[in-house]
C-alpha cells in the first residue's frame, strides 16, 4: 500500500525507451529518466554540456563513431515530466537511428523502461495526480476528437479539483466531529443539521460525476452498432462502404460472413461498427455459431441497421429477424435499390452498388448516434474511478442516515472516514501495488 503523504522524493534507478512510435519519420525521441541521465549523456553525446531546460546540438556517437545527429533536451529534477533527471535525445526518425541509440543509452547505464513507467514515476513523485495519470492514457488512446479533448480536461486536473472539492466538504464535518470527541469540554459535537447539510452537498456533487457516467462510457468505448439481416442483403457491403474499407468478405454465396467483424469509424462520437453473420436457420455447424454470435452483437449493440433485400421485400425470415431487433433502437434499410423503382415503406433506400442513399444514411446513423452522447460531458470517468465514487456514495449514504438518526457522531466518523478512503483512492493518495499494476499496463512504452 502507498502512502503519498509522505513528501520524499522517491529513488528508483535509471530508465530509458523510445518515445515515439517506431516507423519511418521525421524526427524519432528517446527518453532517459533517472539519477545517471546527464552521466549516459556526457557518455554519448559530443556537443555542449547539457543545461537543465536548454537545448544542445551535437552528435550521438559510439567509441568515436558517429550515430547521429541530433538535439538533446535536458530536465533536472522536479522540473521534468517525471520529476526526475531527464534527458530527451531528438535525432532522425529512422527505426535503425532510434534503435541504435537506445541500445547505446541501455549499455551506458539505463535500463528498459515498462509500460507506462516514466508516467508512473511521474505519479508517484506527484507530479500528477493519480486520475491526471489516466488521463495521459486516454488522450493517447483516444480515438475521437471529442473523447480527446474530454481527457485533455482531466489531465489539466478537472475532476481531480473535483474529488478534491468533495474531499474538504468531508474533511471539514470529520474535523468537527473528531474535535467535539476529543475536547468534549472545549468544543461542541457539530449540529446533526449541519452535517446533513454537508453530506447531501457532498452527494449532490458525487451525483453530478455519476451522471456522466455512461456517457464517459460511450466516448471511452463508442457507440456499438451493429448491422444485422439475412444472409445476401449486404450487410459486409454496407460495413465496407460506411468504413470505406474492403475489410469484409462479400460474396453472392449466402453464408458468407461468419465471424463478428468490429471496427471503429469516428462520428464525432466513436462508433463501433458490427458486421455479423447472416440470420437464418442452418445445419452447418460454423454458421449456427455464427448466427449465435450475431444474436448475441444484437442484444449488446446500442444500436441495429435492420437490412433486407429491396428488390424482394421482407418475407418472413426477415419479419422474424425484425421481431427480435424491434425493441430496440433501430434504422430499417432497404438494400439493392438499384434492382427495383419500388420505394413504399418507411425504409432508408440504399443501393450499396450505386451509392445511392449511403450518404443519407449515414447522417441519420450519424444523428442518432450523437443523440447517446449529445451533452457535453462535464467529468470524465472510467470504471474504476466510477467505482470508488460508487463506494463512496454508499458510506456517505449510511452516515447521512446516521446523522438523521441523530445516531453517536463516533459512528457517523467512521462511515465518514471510509468515504474519505475511496476519494483518495481516484485521486491515488491511497492506492495498493495491484491497482498501481494494473493502471499502467495499460500504457505504452515511452510514457
Ligand atoms: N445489385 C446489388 N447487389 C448488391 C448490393 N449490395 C450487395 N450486393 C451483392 O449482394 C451479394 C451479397 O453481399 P454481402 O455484402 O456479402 O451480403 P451479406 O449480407 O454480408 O451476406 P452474408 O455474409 O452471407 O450474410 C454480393 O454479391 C454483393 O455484391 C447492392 O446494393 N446492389
Ligand atoms: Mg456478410
Amino acid at each position: 500500500m502507498y502512502n503519498l503523504n509522505m513528501n520524499i522524493m522517491q529513488e528508483f534507478d535509471t530508465i530509458a525507451a523510445i518515445a515515439t512510435p517506431l516507423g519511418t519519420g521525421g524526427v524519432g525521441v528517446i527518453r532517459i529518466s533517472g539519477s545517471k541521465s546527464f552521466d549516459i549523456a556526457a557518455k554519448i553525446f559530443n556537443g555542449k554540456t547539457p543545461v537543465s531546460g536548454k537545448i544542445s546540438h551535437g552528435w550521438i556517437e559510439d567509441n568515436n563513431q558517429k550515430i547521429d545527429e541530433v538535439i538533446l533536451l535536458a530536465f533536472k529534477n522536479p522540473n521534468s515530466y517525471t520529476g526526475e533527471d531527464v534527458i530527451e535525445i531528438q535525432c532522425h526518425g529512422g527505426i535503425n537511428v532510434v534503435r541504435n541509440i537506445l541500445n547505446l543509452v541501455l549499455k551506458n547505464g539505463a535500463r528498459m523502461a515498462e509500460r507506462g513507467e516514466f508516467t508512473k514515476r511521474a505519479f508517484l513523485n506527484k507530479k500528477l495526480d493519480l486520475s491526471q495519470a489516466e488521463a495521459v492514457a486516454d488522450l493517447i488512446h483516444a480515438k475521437t476528437q471529442k473523447f480527446a479533448v474530454q481527457s485533455a480536461k482531466n489531465l489539466s486536473g478537472v475532476l481531480a479539483d473535483k474529488i478534491r472539492e468533495i474531499k474538504k466538504i468531508l474533511f471539514d464535518s470529520l474535523s468537527k466531529i473528531i474535535a467535539g470527541i476529543d475536547f468534549p469540554e472545549d468544543v461542541n459535537e457539530p449540529e446533526y443539521h449541519d452535517l446533513i447539510t454537508e453530506f447531501e452537498k457532498a452527494l449532490v456533487e458525487i451525483d453530478k460525476i455519476l451522471a456522466c457516467a455512461n456517457t464517459s462510457d460511450i466516448l471511452r468505448q463508442g457507440v456499438k452498432v451493429a448491422i444485422a439481416g439475412k444472409p445476401n442483403v449486404g450487410k459486409s457491403s454496407l460495413f465496407n462502404k460506411l468504413l470505406n474499407l474492403n475489410r469484409a468478405i462479400v460474396t453472392d454465396i449466402a453464408g458468407t460472413t461468419r465471424d463478428v467483424l468490429k471496427e471503429t469509424l469516428d462520428m464525432g462520437t466513436a462508433v463501433t461498427l458490427i458486421d455479423t453473420a447472416g440470420i437464418h436457420d442452418t445445419d452447418n455447424k460454423v454458421e449456427e455459431i455464427g448466427v449465435e454470435f450475431s444474436k448475441q452483437s444484437i442484444e449488446e449493440a446500442d444500436l441495429i441497421l435492420f437490412l433486407y433485400n429491396a428488390q424482394t421485400g421482407q418475407d418472413n425470415d426477415d419479419r422474424q429477424i425484425y421481431n427480435l431487433i424491434k425493441n430496440k433502437k433501430h434504422l430499417i434499410i432497404a438494400n439493392k435499390c438499384d434492382l427495383t423503382a419500388n420505394r413504399q415503406d418507411n425504409a432508408v433506400y440504399i443501393s450499396t452498388l450505386t451509392g445511392e442513399g449511403l450518404e443519407k444514411l449515414r447522417i441519420k446513423i450519424q444523428n442518432t448516434v450523437c443523440s447517446f452522447s449529445l451533452e457535453d460531458t462535464e467529468f470524465i470517468t472510467n470504471k474504476r474511478q466510477q467505482e470508488c465514487l460508487i463506494k463512496c456514495r454508499e458510506s456517505l449514504l449510511n452516515a447521512l442516515d446516521a446523522a438523521k438518526h441523530r445516531e453517536l457522531q463516533d459512528l457517523i466518523s467512521i462511515d465518514l472516514k471510509s468515504a474519505l478512503l475511496f476519494l483518495d483512492e481516484i485521486t491515488g493518495e491511497v492506492i495498493t501495488d495491484e491497482i498501481l499494476n494494473n493502471i499502467f499496463d495499460h500504457f505504452c512504452i515511452g510514457k
